[in-house]
C-alpha cells in the first residue's frame, strides 16, 4: 500500500499540471508570507491595507484566468487553488481578490467592448485599481430581479438611480459594475461606473463581526450620469449577472476549504501539545473524530471542486454543478471549523489561536453570493423543475 498523506488524503497534488502546483506555490508563500503577519492588526482594526491588490498583482494572482490584457491565462483549477491558499489566511482578502477578478474583471472581458477591456483589465490586473460589484439591494438580496435600481436613456448617456447596500471593496473602489434596470425595456444590464461620478457615494459599513479585513460598503446612486460607453454591452438581463456569479461562488468553493484546514491544522496542533489527564489531547478519541470528519470533508470538497473546474476549464460546466460545490463547502467549512474550535477550549475565545476568525468569516461566505438554502432551491428546481423561489 502507499502511505497515506493526512494532509493530502485523495491525493489532490496527483492531479494538478506542474503549472497549477507553480502557481500554488507562488499563492502559498505569498500569502503566508505576507498577508498571515498582517491579518491581526488588520481583524482588531478594520483598517484596509492598499498594499494587497498590486502585490496580488505583481504576481499574477489577479484575473488570472484572462487570456491576454497582462493576465495569467492560467486554468480554472489554478484560479481556484490561488483561492484556497488566500482564503488559508483570511476569508475577506479571499473577497477581495475574488470580487477584482471575478466579478470586476470577468464581467468586462465577457460583457466589455474591445475599449473597455484595453482601459480597465491592464489596470485591474496589476492591483492598480480595485473594482466593486453592486448587485444586492437594501430591500433585494435573494431576489436580486427584483431590483429597483434603474437605468434611463438620456442624451449622450445614462442616468442611474438607486442603492446597493454590503457591497464588498466599495468604500475603496475605483470602478464600480452596478446592474441596473433599464427603463425602456426592463431588462437587467451592467454599467461601469467610476469613482468620483457625480451623485455617486460609496460609505463603510463598519463594526462588522466578520470579514474585517475586507472592506463592505453601501453604493448610493443619485441620479448619476454616464456616458454611453459605460453600458457592458453585452449584458443581455439577470443570467449575465448570474454569470460572474457562476465563477465567483467556484472560487468560494475552494477558498473555504482552505480556511478548513487553517483551522484543522492548527487544532491538530494544539491538540497533540496541550495535555489534560495527563495525556495529549489528541489521544481523546472525541478529539480524533473531530480531526477526522473535518480531514474527511477538506478531501472530498476539493476533489468535487477539482471535477468542476476541469469541466470549467473543458465547457462542459452547468451552474448547477457550482451550486452544489458552493452550497456543500461553505455550509461543511462553517459546521467543521465550528466543531473544530471546541478543541481550543477557553483559547477559542483569543484571537491569537485563528480558528474562531475563520468560523465568523464562515458564517458569511455560506450566506453571500447565494445563501445556502437559496442554493438548495437551485438544485431542488434541477431535481424537480418546479422553482421553489418562483413570485
Ligand atoms: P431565474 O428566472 O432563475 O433566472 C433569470 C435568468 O438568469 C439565468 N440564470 C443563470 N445564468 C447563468 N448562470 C446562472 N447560475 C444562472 N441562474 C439563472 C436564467 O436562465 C434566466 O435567464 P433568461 O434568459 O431566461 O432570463 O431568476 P430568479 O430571479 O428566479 O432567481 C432565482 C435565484 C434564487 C436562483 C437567484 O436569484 C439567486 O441566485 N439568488 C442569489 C443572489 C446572489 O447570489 N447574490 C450574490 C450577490 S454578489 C455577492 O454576494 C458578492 S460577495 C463576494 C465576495 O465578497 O467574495
Ligand atoms: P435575504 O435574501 O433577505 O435572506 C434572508 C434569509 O431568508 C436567508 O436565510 C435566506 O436563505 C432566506 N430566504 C430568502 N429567500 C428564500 C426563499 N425563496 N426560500 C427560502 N428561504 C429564503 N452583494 C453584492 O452584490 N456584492 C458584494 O460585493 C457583496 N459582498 C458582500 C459582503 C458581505 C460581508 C456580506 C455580508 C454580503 C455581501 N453581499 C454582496 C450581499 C450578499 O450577496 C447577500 O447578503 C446575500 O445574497 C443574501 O441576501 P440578503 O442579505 O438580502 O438576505
Amino acid at each position: 500500500f502507499a502511505k497515506f498523506n493526512w494532509e493530502d488524503p485523495l491525493n489532490l497534488e496527483s492531479q494538478l499540471t506542474e503549472e497549477e502546483i507553480a502557481i500554488r506555490d507562488t499563492a502559498h508563500e505569498y500569502c503566508q508570507e505576507n498577508l498571515m503577519p498582517r491579518v491581526l492588526h488588520q481583524w482588531r482594526t478594520e483598517e484596509f491595507n492598499h498594499d494587497i491588490l498590486p502585490e496580488m498583482g505583481k504576481l499574477g494572482l489577479l484575473g488570472p484566468t484572462i487570456k491576454g490584457y497582462d493576465c495569467a491565462g492560467a486554468s480554472n483549477v489554478a484560479y481556484g487553488l490561488i483561492m484556497r491558499e488566500i482564503e488559508r489566511v483570511d476569508s475577506g482578502y479571499r473577497s477581495t481578490a475574488s470580487v477584482q477578478s471575478s466579478l470586476v474583471m470577468h464581467p468586462i472581458n465577457e460583457f466589455g467592448t474591445d475599449a473597455q477591456k484595453a482601459k480597465y483589465l491592464p489596470r485591474l490586473a496589476k492591483g492598480e485599481i480595485t473594482g466593486a460589484f453592486g448587485l444586492t439591494e437594501p430591500n433585494h438580496g435573494s431576489d436580486p430581479g427584483s431590483m429597483e435600481t434603474t437605468a434611463e436613456d438620456v442624451d449622450g448617456g445614462f442616468i442611474l438611480n438607486g442603492s446597493k447596500t454590503w457591497i464588498s471593496n466599495a468604500p475603496v473602489a475605483d470602478l464600480f459594475v452596478i446592474w441596473a434596470k433599464c427603463k425602456w425595456d426592463g431588462r437587467i444590464r451592467g454599467f461601469l461606473v467610476e469613482k468620483g461620478a457625480k451623485g455617486l457615494t460609496a460609505p463603510p459599513i463598519k463594526n462588522k463581526l466578520a470579514l474585517r479585513v475586507s472592506l463592505t460598503g453601501s453604493v448610493f446612486l443619485d441620479n448619476v450620469q454616464v456616458n454611453k460607453d459605460s453600458l457592458l454591452p453585452g449584458t443581455k438581463g439577470l443570467g449575465s449577472a448570474f454569470s460572474c456569479l457562476n465563477t465567483a461562488r467556484y472560487g468560494i468553493a475552494w477558498g473555504v476549504m482552505g480556511a478548513l484546514e487553517d483551522c484543522l491544522h492548527r487544532t491538530r496542533e494544539y491538540a497533540l501539545e496541550r495535555k489534560q489527564f495527563n495525556r495529549p489531547i489528541a489521544s481523546f478519541q472525541l478529539i480524533q473524530k473531530k480531526l477526522a470528519d473535518a480531514q474527511t470533508e477538506i478531501a472530498l470538497g476539493l476533489h468535487a471542486d477539482l471535477q468542476v473546474g476541469r469541466m470549467k476549464d473543458q465547457g462542459t460546466l452547468a451552474p448547477e454543478m457550482v451550486s452544489m460545490v458552493k452550497r456543500n463547502n461553505c455550509g461543511k467549512a462553517l459546521e467543521q471549523s465550528r466543531i473544530l474550535l471546541d478543541i481550543l477550549g477557553g483559547n477559542a475565545c483569543a484571537d491569537e489561536y485563528h480558528v474562531g476568525r475563520h468560523v465568523a468569516n464562515l458564517q458569511v461566505t455560506n450566506t453571500y453570493e447565494g445563501t445556502n438554502d437559496i442554493h438548495a432551491l437551485i438544485l431542488g428546481k434541477a431535481i424537480t423543475d418546479i422553482a421553489a423561489f418562483a413570485n
